[in-house]
């Protein structure tokens, strides 16, 4: 595995059913030698906890967070509204709309609360995201993020069905 960096990655989700895309994200940061933890903390059934998890970020040398919700999914707005640190929204499926729902409320933030929404249940370019952030302040980190681009370019490349090209 590779060296970590300093800070972490705080992946928060509205409830347990979204572990699966936390598991994806924490995989993707593992990979690029990135720290996370993960909590469940609703910011409908929870709302004191998430006001005490935003308030400790710093403390807890978190850099980015990965905020995940379905359905209504405030999650991602309310941390947001609550710390400094940039969050980055993943809106989940399922429901009546099947995320769009959840897409549309995670990316429709007012003005001076933005957060940095990825697609539908795009757990591995949340993680992505959010070590490209950390990459800023982090020439080691930004190295090993560059490789990962050159060796998916790679694989395009290398396709058997690209042969002669
Ligand atoms: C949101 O509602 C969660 O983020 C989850 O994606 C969705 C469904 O939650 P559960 O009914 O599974 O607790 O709060």
């Amino acid at each position: 595995m590779a060296e970590t960096s300093g800070t972490r990655v705080g992946i928060v989700m509205g409830s347990r059913s979204d572990m699966a895309a936390a598991d994806k994200a924490v995989v993707v940061l593992t990979e690029l030698g990135v720290e996370s933890e993960v909590r469940v903390i609703s910011a409908h059934r929870a709302p004191a906890l998430l006001t005490r998890y935003a308030e400790s970020v710093a403390e807890r040398r978190i850099g980015v967070l990965i905020a995940i919700a379905g359905l209504a999914a405030h999650l991602p707005g309310v941390l947001a509204a609550q710390t400094t640190v940039p969050v980055v929204g993943l809106p989940m499926p399922g429901g009546v709309m099947d995320g769009l729902d959840a897409l549309l409320s995670v990316v429709q933030m007012p003005k001076g609360v933005p957060v940095a929404t990825v697609g539908v249940g795009n757990a591995e370019n949340a993680a992505l995201l959010a070590a490209q952030i950390l990459a800023v302040g982090d020439p080691q980190l930004a190295e090993r993020f560059a490789a990962r681009r050159a060796a998916a370019a790679r694989q395009i490349l290398d396709d058997p069905a690209n042969e002669g090209l």
